[in-house]
């Protein structure tokens, strides 16, 4: 099925999720993801909101438990929807991630049962460890744009067809 047509035969919004990426100079806080959806790749901290947890107290809260990193500052960057079209709709992991950005924080990363953090270098970001979306959309997110997509992919976690577009504001 097309995109398109997958995302617009959704009748319930899809739950929700965070990434958030912290930013210093020319680095970039990642972390291996141990255990659960995407385990063994990097990615930004992030998870699922608690219920009636709004989105930005998820990504913080996420944050400290994953790598005990207090974030204080974050910022919306991304909006970006994950589909999964193969995937039977009462395991379905399709969903709506929010992007974020952090410049400045309280504590000092560190290993958690869930996930294993490391500063990269944004020229040497580990793209082939990674979501195959990442290399798509997080350059755009270092270059500071503001971002809106929407992935889907096939067997084996791959991407079939995506659009992404940079926007003036996310609201
Ligand atoms: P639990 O709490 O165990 O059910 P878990 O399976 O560990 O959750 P979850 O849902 O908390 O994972 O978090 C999924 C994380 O993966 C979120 O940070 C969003 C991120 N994510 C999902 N699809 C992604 C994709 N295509 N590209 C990407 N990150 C993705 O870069």
């Amino acid at each position: 099925m097309k995109l398109l047509e997958y995302e617009q035969s959704l009748e319930t919004p899809l739950r929700q999720a965070t990434i958030t990426l912290l930013l210093k100079d020319d680095e970039v806080l990642l972390a291996m993801k141990k255990r659960g959806f995407g385990a063994g790749k990097w990615n930004g901290v992030g998870g699922k909101p608690n219920n009636d947890e709004d989105i930005y107290s998820a990504a913080i809260r996420e944050s400290q438990e994953e790598i005990g990193v207090t974030p204080l500052n974050i910022k919306n960057v991304g909006i970006l929807s994950f589909y999964f079209p193969l995937v039977p709709k009462e395991k379905s992991y399709d969903q709506t991630v929010l992007i974020f950005t952090a410049t400045d924080w309280k504590g000092t990363p560190i290993e958690s049962d869930e996930m294993k953090p490391k500063w990269f270098k944004i020229q040497d970001v580990p793209y082939d460890q990674m979501w195959v979306d990442d290399v798509v959309w997080m350059p755009k997110v270092f270059a500071g744009a503001l971002i809106k997509g929407s992935f889907m992919f096939g067997e084996n976690d791959k991407l079939v067809e995506h659009y992404i577009n940079e926007v003036k504001s996310l609201d």
